[in-house]
């Protein structure tokens, strides 16, 4: 009865680890927290931010991402142009050197989608899948929040 107990408490503490950290591991590399802020809906287009933790002894790069959620995904930086806040496409993807992290963050790098298949409601997730370099491919889960930052 006891262990029986102990078991179920344990489960319960696996199953909702997931939910909770929200957080990737693909080879040396650490995904945190994908999101994504919702958007009217009426607008086309969003934004993916992350953060990326090379913690292997080599770089890595993030290629490209792509997600059924969109009719493409762009790597984009923002930029200040003189008190204008303008985005450019970043081709070669976003370097990963070894023992840094790189935040994916409103007003720098991040991941824009372009023709959006469904509106970003707060409250949904969907799938995303990055593709890296060295590391290879993986599928994270976004969550869409309503607020400028993320909740933890
Ligand atoms: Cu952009």
């Amino acid at each position: 009865m006891k262990f029986a107990r102990l078991l179920l408490a344990l489960l319960s503490t696996l199953l909702a680890l997931p939910a909770l950290a929200h957080h990737y591991t693909l080879g040396a590399l650490h995904i945190g927290h994908p999101w994504s802020r919702a958007m009217p809906a009426a607008t086309t287009s969003g934004t993916v931010y992350l953060k990326l933790n090379n913690r292997g002894p080599s770089a890595d790069r993030l290629l490209a991402a792509s997600t059924p959620r969109a009719a493409s995904a762009e790597l984009h930086q923002h930029l200040d142009d003189h008190g204008v806040m303008r985005m450019r496409a970043v081709p070669n993807g976003v370097e990963l050197p070894p023992g840094r992290s790189i935040a994916l963050a409103p007003g720098g790098l991040h991941i824009m989608l372009m023709g959006l298949t469904a509106p970003l409601k707060a409250g949904e997730r969907f799938p995303l899948t990055l593709r890296f370099a060295r590391a290879g491919k993986i599928e994270v889960e976004v969550k869409i929040e309503d607020g400028l930052m993320p909740t933890p």
